[in-house]
């Protein structure tokens, strides 16, 4: 059968089967194919969709075990106001009519006395939230304010799309092929010969659109690797060098790395000359960072460093795939400057098998990961109030520009610069997740008249703060979009449960209402069609092809595909990658152009006072197979395959504080303390640990103090907010300092 012929929908002994796309929720980064196996209005299974090109069929736990989570008694099915009061978790059915009415009274309220910029919306990480919620603050209720859910610094993929926004006014992401229907088969790719996987585990996380086994597949075909990561991941196990470094000195690593090419002459002259500005200003930066200082720095041997680096820049194509590890410390943004600045001194740039230029498909707002949509809408002196816009001038690059997390924090604490009124969090769990320092950004929430939390399941936060619940489709209750990156997708609602709707229909509804001007479709299904206006098909079309590819091209830079002005070069002030950011120069805030080294805040050489009591440095939140995040914790499957939170720790360190594999042990530092189970493994080396985050108990009581056991396994008891590096960006969430003792019989 040819791919158009491919039918969408079919029948199969008592099955109705749907091929499709699936997203959020429950939430994950990724839009895989799928076939949905149904019968009448329930989800009996999931399988992969072997001809979805680049998914071939692969699932996760997570997406077989969908119907568990889809089906789980504990969905939130109708809408819930509170009664009693916060904390008592004693709630009221009402109709959507009600739930809108009083969103309306709520919102009109704030809007006359404080001003529309006193409301703050807040979203989770990467779903298909991230295009519309933006639409719902700027548009309906006119506010500058879009936020993570008190995600400190933002760190997770913002500052280092803000920094390559400001680097090279684009977007890079590694080509593993991904572009193409035909994938790493397509006549036009070329296969790396070396991939460099910093900070990131993704045959585990499959992070931000881009899959692990990808990974493999080239793997198959030659691919060597070089792994930066304190722990023996499994692709670290496979790897022709690990390197394994300190938390939080991703940066030094980095300078010492171009220490080596820059002086040994492996670098790409052809490019750095004609493409880019500032080489001969970090060739003298990089004179500070020698291999034998970098070695002592990172706890990596000099000459693991010295040959890794070499390897890198000799194979060509190389490519590097990033994670989440490079933003959650302080310095987040320099180290993302200092590793993009490996692939640029390289060449490998918009290049077959390297560092791609992509835009999400199409430019389709609502779908892609961007979150601009209905920003030019607001006046310029309504958008000078978005809290942080003024301190931080980072905050307006990239592609997910934000509020500043932790002012958001400040304001809700102090009402400067202004009160926040309402807080409208949907996908998002912070006091359980999310953010650090979670028992302050509690009391926080407290302090605010009015929250709303839209999600799937009652979560701690909503117990804890919530004056009304709304009860929000899954994905395969959704008809939505996805266009991050390519291809153009279709996400089809093969079921319904409940009166839940999806995050499409409720910011539609509540736009319709408030500002019907910028919501002017009839319908979220001719919403959607206005989205996707580019490729030429409306939903319903879209929704019988599954995807769509737009056409990819290399090099974009020199054929004038990347400026407004269509001239050749990069979309920065000079024109050209700037290896030293100009733009840090002319927003005169005293951001340092060139990346540096900067210790962690608490850390063996930055306090070593507070080492001699915390002899251990802690990283957190490493991902696991069947969570994500705060999620899935009422899944029967998921828990039986991982009961407990895990707190890695190597056998030597276990055998000095006696503890035994299976343990229940407390994980403590000046900020606070929390118990987890110890996994005691060589995987992860003796001056380390790694504590799981996101746990808590949704078979425990729901009403305050307890909040479902939120307090008891939680490692944001031990992390802090507004500990930002100097542009805004970044947190200490992997940069710890704690020490660990056997828990009291009993666990949690
Ligand atoms: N210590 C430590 N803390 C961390 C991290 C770490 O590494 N270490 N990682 C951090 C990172 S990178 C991130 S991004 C954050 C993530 O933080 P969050 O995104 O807040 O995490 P979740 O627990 O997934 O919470 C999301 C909530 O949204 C609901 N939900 C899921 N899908 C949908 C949907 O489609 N629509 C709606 N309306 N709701 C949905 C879920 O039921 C859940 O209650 O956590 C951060 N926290
Ligand atoms: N199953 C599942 N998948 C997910 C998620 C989930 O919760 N569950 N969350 C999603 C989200 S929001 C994100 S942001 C991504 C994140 O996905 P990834 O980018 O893969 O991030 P992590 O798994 O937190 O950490 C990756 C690796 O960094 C290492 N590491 C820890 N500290 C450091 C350090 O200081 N430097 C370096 N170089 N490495 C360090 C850890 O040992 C770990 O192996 O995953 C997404 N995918
Ligand atoms: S990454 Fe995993 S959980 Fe997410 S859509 Fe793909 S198979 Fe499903
Ligand atoms: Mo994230």
């Amino acid at each position: 059968m040819t791919k158009d012929q491919r039918p969408f929908q079919w029948e199969e002994g008592e099955f109705t089967v749907t091929r499709t796309t699936r997203w959020s929720g429950p939430g994950c980064h990724d839009g895989c194919g799928v076939l949905y196996y149904t019968k009448g209005n329930k989800l009996v299974k999931v399988e992969g969709d072997k001809e979805s090109p680049f998914y071939n069929g692969r699932l996760c736990p997570r997406c077989l075990n969908l119907p568990e989570a889809v089906h789980h008694r504990d969905r939130l099915l109708y809408p819930l106001k509170r009664i009693g009061k916060r904390g008592e978790n004693r709630w009221e059915r009402i109709s959507w009519d009600d739930a809108y009415d009083l969103i309306e009274t709520k919102v009109r309220e704030a809007q006359k006395d404080y001003g529309p910029e006193s409301i703050v919306c807040m979203v989770g990480t990467g779903r298909n939230v991230w295009g519309i919620v933006p639409k719902l603050t700027y548009s309906a209720f006119e506010s500058p304010n879009f936020a993570t859910g008190f995600l400190s610094g933002d760190a997770c993929y913002l500052p280092r799309a803000a920094l390559m926004g400001t680097m090279t006014g684009d977007f890079q992401i590694i080509d593993a092929g991904q572009v193409y229907e035909e994938g790493i088969d397509s006549p036009r790719y070329q296969i790396p010969k070396c991939i460099m996987i910093w900070g990131n585990n993704p045959i585990v996380s499959n992070p931000d659109g881009f899959m692990g086994h990808w990974i493999v597949d080239l793997m198959k075909r030659g691919t060597k690797l070089i792994v930066v990561d304190p722990r023996v991941t499994w692709l670290a196990s496979r790897a022709d060098y690990h390197l394994p470094l300190r938390p939080g000195t991703d940066s030094a690593l980095a300078l010492g790395m171009m220490n080596v090419i820059i002086n040994e002459g492996l670098c790409d002259a052809e490019f750095i000359d004609k493409w880019t500005y500032g080489f001969s200003q970090l060739k003298e930066r990089v004179q500070q960072f020698p291999p034998e200082r970098v070695a002592e720095i990172t706890w990596v041997p000099k000459d693991k460093i010295i040959q890794a680096a070499r390897f890198y820049a000799l194979s060509k194509p190389a490519s590097i795939q990033w994670g989440l590890a490079i933003d959650m410390a302080p310095d987040g943004v320099t180290a993302a400057h200092a590793i993009a600045s490996l692939w640029t001194i390289t060449g490998n740039v918009d290049n077959p098998g390297g560092n791609i230029i992509v835009r999400g498909a199409y430019n389709a707002p609502i779908a892609s990961a961007a979150s601009g949509w209905g920003w030019d809408e607001l006046p310029e002196d309504v958008r000078a109030k978005r809290i942080g816009y003024k301190e931080y001038p980072l905050y307006k690059m990239g592609f997910c520009a934000t509020s500043h997390a932790d002012t958001v924090l400040k304001a809700c604490e102090s009402g400067k610069p202004y009160p926040v009124r309402i807080l409208w969090l949907q996908s998002t769990n912070p006091i359980a997740n999310m953010a650090s320092e979670a028992k302050r950004v509690h009391d926080a929430m407290l302090k605010v008249p009015f929250n709303v939390v839209v999600d799937l399941f009652m979560t701690p936060t909503a117990v804890a703060a919530a004056d009304l619940v709304l009860p929000v489709a899954s994905s395969p209750e959704r008809d939505s979009l996805r266009a991050w990156w390519t291809p153009l997708r279709s996400i089809s609602k093969v079921i319904s449960m409940g009166e839940v709707k999806t995050d499409e229909e409720i910011v539609f509804d509540i736009g319709k209402r408030l500002n019907p001007k910028q919501f002017p479709w009839e319908d979220v299904k001719d919403m959607l069609t206005w989205c996707i206006r580019e490729s030429g098909l409306t939903f319903g079309e879209l929704e019988k092809r599954i995807y769509i590819y737009p056409e990819f091209q290399y090099e974009k830079y020199a054929k004038g595909l990347l400026r407004p002005d269509g001239k050749p070069g990069f979309n920065t002030p000079t024109g050209r990658i700037e290896l030293y950011l100009t733009n840090f120069d002319n927003w005169n805030v005293g951001l340092d152009p060139l990346p540096y080294y900067k210790e962690p805040i608490e850390s063996p050489v930055s306090t070593p006072e507070l080492y001699k009591e915390y002899p251990l440095v802690l990283t957190t939140g490493a991902r696991s197979w069947v969570y994500f995040h705060s999620e899935n914790r009422q899944q029967p499957s998921a828990r039986e395959f991982h009961p407990y939170p895990v707190v890695q720790i190597n056998p030597e360190t276990a055998d000095r504080y006696g503890i035994q594999n299976g343990d229940w042990i407390w994980i403590e530092n000046r900020h606070g303390k929390c118990r987890q189970k110890a996994e005691v493994t060589p995987i992860i080396p003796s001056k380390i640990v790694h504590g799981e985050h996101g746990w808590w108990y949704p078979e425990k009581k729901a009403e305050e103090p307890s909040l479902y056991g939120v307090w008891e396994s939680n490692i944001n008891l031990l992390t802090t907010q507004c500990d930002n590096g100097p542009s805004g960006y970044g947190g200490p969430y992997k940069t710890q300092l704690c020490k660990i003792y056997k828990a009291e019989e009993g666990g949690v």
